[in-house]
């Protein structure tokens, strides 16, 4: 948990979002500007603040939103889906908590 971010407010319930998945180590939840029909946001708990800063200890879980995302699909009924992770402000990064934008689309 990192002071003054965002999405580990979120994952501490100070702050409220539409949780679609949770377990151990991601939660899911619907981002607050969809630029998709379905936008869901796939965060590690673990606080990483960019891609860049993924140690080799944080390979799994980001292999494990990859099967979450899976199920998103198949739970929501999806027909598309785009994944990516903004990384750095250039990059487009504005939430310093490394994640996957998940959009779908029915
Ligand atoms: P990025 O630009 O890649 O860092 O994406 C940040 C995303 O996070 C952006 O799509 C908006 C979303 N977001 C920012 N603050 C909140 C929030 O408080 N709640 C939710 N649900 N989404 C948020």
């Amino acid at each position: 948990m990192k002071a003054n971010c965002v999405f580990c407010k979120i994952i501490d319930r100070q702050l409220p979002a539409k949780v679609e998945f949770e377990d151990e180590h991601v939660i899911v939840f619907h981002c607050k500007d969809p630029s998709a029909p379905v936008h869901l946001l796939a965060v590690p708990k673990k606080h990483i603040p960019t891609l860049m800063k993924l140690e080799e200890a944080d390979l799994p879980v980001m292999s494990h939103i990859h099967k979450i995302a899976q199920m998103m699909y198949r739970q929501l009924k999806l027909e598309g889906m785009s994944m990516n992770v903004n990384c750095e402000e250039k990059g487009g990064q504005d939430v310093f908590h490394v994640h996957y934008h998940i959009k779908g689309w029915t």
